[in-house]
């Protein structure tokens, strides 16, 4: 039976400058790495080469998380595409540096005008989508769509959303399914059993299903005897990044025995 890869996303220490990311890295006790390419640790070419040492001397596999603030792949704006985009691809670039085995990014979003031009956004998303995929297979990187929360006005949410979009893409494209997103939609085992086959990555926080709080493994709502029942029966064998921003430590433990 394969098993799943326990990871630790450095989203809990976001807040912190990129020097004190770097001594965190040097003492994690575990072998992949969720790094965020966004705020203060923004990736660029000698932070990189910094990543590549700590990787090295520490045995640390990447995990590159793309910039996602302000950051809107369906934007109606044939400019911030083109911006956005190639900002997008300075992500997957340093991904490859890293050998980064994925990179995870976010669908578009809806806007002020979206309602002028019904399908618009849907359209825009699909065609980023498109570049990415080019992009990365460009730069030799595997990408994976996250599915995101609501109330925020993304373009896709719902596991009916992704169905139809993979539909209509036609493509392969792995799926980073976010446990803590998916709780809010109360869509956790539809997640899991309806794209089995494309999930290429999990990121786990707990929340109370109100919003997505990000809190520590078994501090909200979230059923993990279910969730590791399902992964199981699905071979999941990728790694499910820790995404808590507390309680980090027991958070990992509490992980690392439910799938065990
Ligand atoms: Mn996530």
């Amino acid at each position: 039976m394969p098993k799943a890869k326990i990871g630790l996303s450095m989203l809990f220490c976001l807040s912190e400058p990129f020097t004190s990311l770097l001594k965190r890295l040097e003492n994690v006790n575990v072998n992949y790495v969720e790094l965020l390419d966004e705020g203060l640790h923004t990736l660029d070419d000698k932070r990189v080469k910094k990543l590549q040492k700590i990787a090295e001397a520490h045995n640390i596999e990447f995990i590159v998380h793309s910039p996602f603030a302000d950051i809107n792949i369906a934007t109606p704006s044939p400019v911030l595409q083109k911006t956005i985009l190639k900002r997008l691809e300075r992500s997957i670039s340093h991904a490859k540096q890293l050998k980064s085995r994925l990179w995870v990014f976010h669908p578009g979003l809806k806007t002020a005008v979206t309602s002028f031009y019904p399908g618009s956004d849907w359209q825009l998303n699909i065609d980023s989508v498109r570049r990415l995929q080019k992009i990365a297979e460009k730069h030799e990187v595997d990408i994976a769509i996250e599915n995101v929360p609501e109330p925020f006005p993304y373009v896709l949410t719902s596991v009916e959303d992704f169905s139809r979009f993979y539909n209509e893409l036609n493509d392969e494209l792995g799926l980073t399914v976010d446990l803590g997103h998916a709780n809010i939609n109360q869509q956790i085992q539809a997640f899991i059993t309806t794209f089995s086959d494309r999930i290429a990555h999990v990121h786990a926080s707990d929340n109370k299903g109100n919003y997505d709080a990000h809190l520590g493994i078994g501090r909200g709502t979230i059923n993990w005897a279910d969730v590791a029942r399902a992964l199981k029966q699905i071979n999941f064998n990728g790694t499910i990044m820790l995404e808590s921003i507390k309680d980090i430590e027991k958070s990992m433990e509490r992980l690392q025995k439910i799938f065990s």
